[in-house]
């Protein structure tokens, strides 16, 4: 028996939506609707709707299908599975109403965007998703985005897609929607705010003053650990359930939001279901990436190196549950929070990363380095560097992501894969060298030296 409206009544063992679905109308579209945001922001949605029924979520799959393959029979509903060592808590979550795919002819996206009753885009479309360049402006040599600027009536990257439908709103006298992005990028609201801007600067500057002046971009502050569902995971739930869900999401209990509070077209009263409404998210953000993200890439390069499947496992290694530690600790020593608060964090992400029953891949984190150590351990080791702190934990880090690209002859899953497989098969200098990655860290020989006798520690 499958999930659907039909057999929701059936479900055993799970909570279902409090709400009438049926009066449930699109307010957000969400684009890049995986198992994150199923996990994260659909479920404070999905807790306001009761109240606010005007608040559902169309979602966005800018690549592949399967996910609007899985939800459509579905009508949009699926399990969300929140585990720990004590069990699996089961809810039914139904505020996403329906899947649509950017890269489909009439898929209806950009329809989708102009709807006036849109008031909210919200964005998880990875680092990459971003299309930045090495200083964090737009790229404008990007395939998607070079191919968007030659035919910007039908987008399929994110600026493009923002700009394309900000524009047809602008033209048919529609207000624009809030841009709500939910990346883990520091300064997330404020770059996909310039990056938006410098897109519709190249088309048009009259469209770029505009959405300078009307469109907002809060940022904020994203925070919970969501595995890839596994096909265990799909038995597992519709034993506990009683009805077969295509693609469930699970997750762990803990679960965080922190936003900037600028939403001129409205939005749910997401404070009621726990989100945080700040001045300002960017020491929010900079502690989650630094301590969170940057602690789990050390262990996902590490970890993957010495064999360990899961999180968990390397969790499990005394030697690298040290690192971990270690890296939260000087990571903590770039920010200016006071130091009682940052241990206890600290704390509770270990406990976090220790969760026995998520399976989160050391080889999932591992994805897209390329994308992701500038914020999480690149910055914060030249900020450590210049204030006289110690960053080698962090370091070994970074080393651990040159040995995994060395040990796998560069072939990994990053948007930069040809550039570091070529610079793999050079050598450890080379890798170094990368301005896209490194930037100005790969002239600094304080740096290079120390990362150079880490990779050889490491291959040794
Ligand atoms: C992880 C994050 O895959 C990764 O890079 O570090 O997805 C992490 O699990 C989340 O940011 C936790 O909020």
């Amino acid at each position: 028996m499958r999930l659907s409206p039909r057999t929701l009544a059936e479900t055993r063992n799970a909570a279902r939506p409090a709400y009438d679905r049926a009066r449930v109308t699109p307010g957000i579209v969400h684009l890049g609707l995986g198992n994150f945001h199923r996990a994260h922001q659909a479920v404070y949605v999905d807790d306001c709707l009761g109240a606010t029924p005007d608040w559902g979520i169309r979602g966005v799959s800018l690549r592949r299908p399967d996910m609007r393959d899985a939800l459509a029979p579905q009508s949009g509903l699926y399990t969300l599975a929140i585990r720990d060592g004590e069990g699996t808590r089961a809810r039914i979550i139904g505020a996403v109403l329906d899947v649509l795919v950017a890269t489909e002819a009439g898929g209806g996206v950009l329809a989708a965007l102009c709807d006036p009753a849109i008031r909210i885009v919200s964005l998880t479309v990875t680092e990459k998703g971003y299309c930045r360049d090495g200083a964090g402006d737009l790229a404008v040599e990007h395939p998607a985005v070079a191919a968007d600027l030659a035919t910007p009536e039908s987008p399929g990257s994110v600026p493009g897609l923002l700009v394309e439908a900000l524009r047809r709103r602008r033209a048919a006298g529609v207000a624009p929607f809030t841009v709500l992005s939910c990346d883990n990028l520091p300064d997330n609201g404020a770059t996909l705010a310039r990056i938006v801007a410098q897109f519709a600067r190249q088309r048009d500057a009259g469209l770029a003053d505009w959405i300078a002046a009307e469109v907002a971009f809060p940022g904020s502050m994203v925070d919970r650990i969501v595995p890839a569902t596994g096909d265990g995971d799909l038995a597992e739930i519709a034993a506990l359930t009683g009805v077969e869900d295509a693609w469930p999401v699970v997750t762990e209990p803990f679960c965080q939001w922190v936003i900037e509070d600028r939403f001129p077209a409205g939005r749910p009263d997401l404070a009621s279901a726990g989100v945080e409404f700040v001045d300002d998210v960017a020491l929010y953000e900079k502690m989650k990436l630094r301590m969170l993200n940057g602690a789990h890439s050390t262990l996902a390069y590490l970890g993957h190196l010495r064999h360990h499947e899961t999180v968990a496992d390397v969790m499990q290694d005394a030697e690298l549950a040290a690192l971990v530690a270690e890296v939260m600790r000087e990571a903590a020593g770039t920010l200016p929070l006071p130091a009682a608060d940052l241990a206890g964090y600290a704390k509770r992400l270990q406990a976090r990363f220790r969760n026995p029953a998520l399976h989160h891949r050391t080889a999932q984190i591992a994805m897209d380095g390329s994308q992701k150590l500038p914020q999480r351990l690149l910055a914060p080791i030249a900020e450590a560097q210049a204030a006289g702190r110690p960053w080698a934990a962090m370091g070994r880090g970074v080393a651990g992501w040159i040995a995994y690209l060395l040990a796998r002859d560069g072939t990994v899953e990053d948007p930069l894969a040809g550039q570091l497989r070529a610079a793999a098969a050079a050598g450890p200098e080379t890798i170094l060298s990368l301005r896209a990655v490194f930037g100005d860290l790969a002239d600094a020989r304080w740096f290079t030296d120390a990362i150079l006798a880490e990779v050889a520690r490491l291959r040794d």
